[in-house]
């Protein structure tokens, strides 16, 4: 792969954005080939935990703006952004962003889409779109009114403002907040304890997290539970309890 990078590590999938000189701007090759990424990270039973993190100072600056031409930018998010979205979307595996830097545009689209961010203190939120006569797109308006007020987000998003990293926090759109020096330590760790982590009990709190209506959830964790108590993992547990060990 030529702007990504792979590592599998202690069941955790690192999904790397690696055109540092760019600041990670998302290219063309960049977008799909994260797509392809993803189906192989998703399909690979050692992986039980994904993360985003960007080479480099940056997680993303956002779309690459060096493109130049009539680009009908609704075909281009049709075939290339929307690929990569719908595979964060419908990862039924934990999805980690590591947050460093600058997380600009569509790059923070895309990391909006993840479970959860672990951000380190210096990072800016750039909600750059406006700045250059466009709505905020991959997926981005999507997971903004969902972690934060809407009335909020789409002032921020009219302003084109970049905010530190305690705003961010303070909009809701931070997990973890993390000092510069501690930052990847605590990302790994974080992505490491959590594929130690019973994969059905994990899988299973997503699915019932993303489940809108109170009869559904009720149904749905009558299925999960009843698998869970299935896993050896949790018999193992019981057996630990009541034998005090
Ligand atoms: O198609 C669609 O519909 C999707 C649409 C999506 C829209 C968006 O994503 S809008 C957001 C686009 N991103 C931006 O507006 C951010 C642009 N970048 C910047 O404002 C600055 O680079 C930063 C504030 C992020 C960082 O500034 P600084 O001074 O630390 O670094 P730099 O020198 O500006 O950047 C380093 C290099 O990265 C530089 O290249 P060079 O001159 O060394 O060859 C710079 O041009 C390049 N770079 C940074 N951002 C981008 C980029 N190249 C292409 N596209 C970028 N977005």
């Amino acid at each position: 792969m030529e702007t990504i990078q792979i590592t599998r590590h202690n069941g955790v999938g690192w999904l790397k954005w690696n055109r540092p000189e760019k600041l990670n701007a998302l290219n063309e090759t960049l977008l799909k080939e994260a797509t392809e990424a993803m189906k192989g990270l998703v399909a690979d039973e050692d992986v039980r935990v994904i993360v985003l993190v960007g080479e480099g100072r940056a997680f993303s600056s956002g779309q690459d703006l060096t493109i130049e031409g009539d680009a009908d930018y609704g075909t281009y998010l049709e075939d290339v952004y929307h690929p990569l979205v719908r595979a964060l979307e419908s990862c039924k595996k934990p999805l980690i962003a590591g947050i460093h830097g600058v997380v600009a545009g569509a790059g923070l689209s895309l990391a909006l889409a993840a479970d959860v961010r672990i951000v380190a203190r210096s990072t800016k939120f750039s909600s750059a779109f406006i700045k250059i006569g466009l709505v905020a797109d991959a997926g981005g308006p999507y997971h903004l009114k969902r972690l934060m007020r809407p009335d909020l987000a789409l002032s921020w998003m009219w302003s084109g403002r970049t905010i530190d990293a305690e705003q961010a926090e303070r909009f809701g759109l931070v997990t973890e907040l993390v000092e510069d020096d501690a930052y990847t330590r605590a990302l790994t760790e974080y992505a490491e304890a959590l594929a130690k982590q019973s994969p059905v009990a994990v899988e299973g709190m997503k699915a019932l997290f993303r489940t809108e209506s109170f009869e559904a959830g009720l149904e749905e964790e009558i299925q999960w539970q009843r698998k869970c108590g299935q896993t050896e993992i949790h018999r193992q547990a019981m057996h630990a309890f009541l034998t005090k060990k």
